[in-house]
Formats: structure tokens, sequence, C-alpha cells
């Protein structure tokens, strides 16, 4: 069994790379969550020395993977099949340079606008650093669209674009300048169901951090708008077990006036938060 560590959904942007990694190309993990308001995260994972950071995926033989690049590398490796990685050489070749450059660079973007999906923002300025880390994206974003054709950087998506998925929020939350194609990539990813679970949880689970907070003025998110549902304390619903565990549906949801059951409070609350980007939810829809 695949166990990976994580951090906070809203905020842990190495977290969600973490989780793309195994959720976009079909790999079973089971997620376990650090509190990043509790002890420190190193402390978290003692369990798992040396891992001191999150994402850390511990394998099923017992092996820990306590980076993200290395859990990438390794789940490709273990699943050729899944497509972590372009098939085509040259394709390949491109993702990891921008799945590398990713992470271990863009520093002035990554203190100055930290990940926050609870939240986008109006009025933010960016300075020169964060605006050259702008430059070198979308410079090489172009490069690898026009080569490969896009609709993802090196074609279908891949591992490079699991790397960028936090780069697009943040140019999202913050309202960041940048050209109209990779503007257009950046909403590819604010539309993906897989980033869009992802941020359902990030909205309904843990509290809000304030040393992640910023004073400019809020805007709504820029993504697609969620169909609209709302949690309900009694009603039928149309189905006994949980479209995610099996489990006994005991907490509910109302959806187009239809009541819809879970078993508990997050399977219903991030099904609330954006119906449609939960595929077994919505095949009791249809
Ligand atoms: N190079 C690491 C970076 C991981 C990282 O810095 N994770 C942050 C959370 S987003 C963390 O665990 N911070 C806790 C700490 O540094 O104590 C990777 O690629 O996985």
């Amino acid at each position: 069994m695949n166990v990976l560590k994580i951090g906070d959904y809203a905020y842990s942007s190495w977290s969600l790379r973490g989780w793309l990694l195994f959720e976009q190309f079909g790999i079973p993990v089971r997620c376990d969550t650090v509190d990043f308001r509790a002890a420190d995260v190193a402390e978290q994972l003692q369990d798992s020395a040396p891992a001191r950071t999150v994402p850390t995926w511990i394998t099923g033989e017992g092996a820990v993977v306590w980076d993200s690049l290395a859990i990438a590398e390794e789940l490709a490796d273990r699943h050729p099949e899944a497509g972590l990685w372009p098939a085509d050489p040259a394709s390949r070749a491109t993702a990891r340079s921008l799945a590398a450059e990713m992470h271990s660079g863009f520093g002035a973007l990554r203190s100055d606008c930290p990940m926050n999906l609870r939240c986008a923002y109006a009025g933010f300025e960016p300075s020169s650093d964060v605006l050259a880390d702008l430059e070198r994206i979308e410079t090489v974003w172009r490069y690898a669209m026009e080569r490969f054709g896009g609709p993802w950087l090196c074609g279908a998506y891949s591992a490079a674009d699991v790397f960028f998925a936090p780069v697009a929020a943040r140019m999202a939350g913050y309202g960041l300048p940048v050209g109209p194609e990779a503007q257009a990539y950046v909403d590819a990813h604010l539309a993906d169901p897989a980033f869009r679970r992802w941020r359902a949880m990030g909205l309904v689970k843990g509290a809000d951090l304030p040393w992640y907070a910023r004073d400019y003025a809020q805007v709504p998110w820029p993504g697609p708008t969620p169909m609209q549902a709302k949690p309900i304390e009694t009603g039928t619903p149309i189905n006994t077990a949980c479209p995610y565990s099996g489990k006994a549906a005991t907490h509910l949801m109302e959806m187009d006036g239809r009541i819809y059951g879970f078993c508990n409070p997050f399977c219903r609350d991030k099904t609330v938060a954006d119906p449609g980007a939960w595929p077994a939810f919505m095949a009791l829809v249809d």
C-alpha cells in the first residue's frame, strides 16, 4: 500500500504536486495529513525519518521517498504504463527539464506569492524579481507548447504539468500579468478535475492559517464556478452507500432538488465545494 504524507490542502504546494503525481496517473495511494498548525513538520514525520518535509511517500515495501521530484521519477519507473513522462524522447527530455527547473527555481514567485487556494487577490504588485520569474516561465512554457503542440506543456498531461500546477494557482490567485497563451494554460489547470478535487478538499479541511494570508483586496476565485449544492440535516438520499467509500450514507447534501448521502462530513463537504469535480459522485447524478 502506498502512503503519501501531505500537508495542508489549501497551502502546501509541494503536497499538491505529490498528490497529483498519483491522482492524475491513476496510481492508488492513501493520504495521511500532517498538521501545519501543530509541532513542526519534521517532528510529525519522525516515523518516516529521514524525511522532514511533505510530500513524503512510503512505498509498499517501506522505502521513504522524501522529495517531489524523486517521487515523480520513482513512480515513473514503477509504473511505466501510467505515462508520467511522455513516451516520445524529445518530449520527455523537455518535460524533465521543465519539471527540474521548476523544482529548483522561481524563488521570488514562490516566496512573494505563497499558494493559498482559499482566496484570490486583486492589487498585488509584482516585484522585478517576480516579473523576471514570470518571464522565464512564459519562455519555457512557450518553447514546449510550440514544439509539442499542447494542450499541456509537452502534449498530453505529464509530470511537467504537475510541477507547474501550483505555479498556475499562484498566477490565478494573485492576478499575475501573463500573456494569453500562458493564461490559457493557467485556466486549463484551474478547470482540471483533479486540481479542482484537491482545491475542494482545501476549501473544507483544515484551519485558515493566517501566516499565508495577504492584505490585498479579495476577488472571486477565477476558476470555473462550481455547481450549486448545500449540506442538509434531514431527508432521504437517493443513494444508500457513500459514492467514495461504499459505507452507509449518513451525511446529506442537496443539489438540484435531489438529496445525496455520504459516509462522513468530509466526503459530503468536499462534494458540496465542487460537485462536478468528483466522477464517483457525478455517476450518481447521471
Ligand atoms: N524539495 C521538497 C520541498 C518540500 C517542502 O518544502 N515542503 C514543505 C511544504 S509545501 C514543507 O514540508 N515544509 C515544512 C518544513 O520545511 O518544515 C520537495 O520537492 O518535495
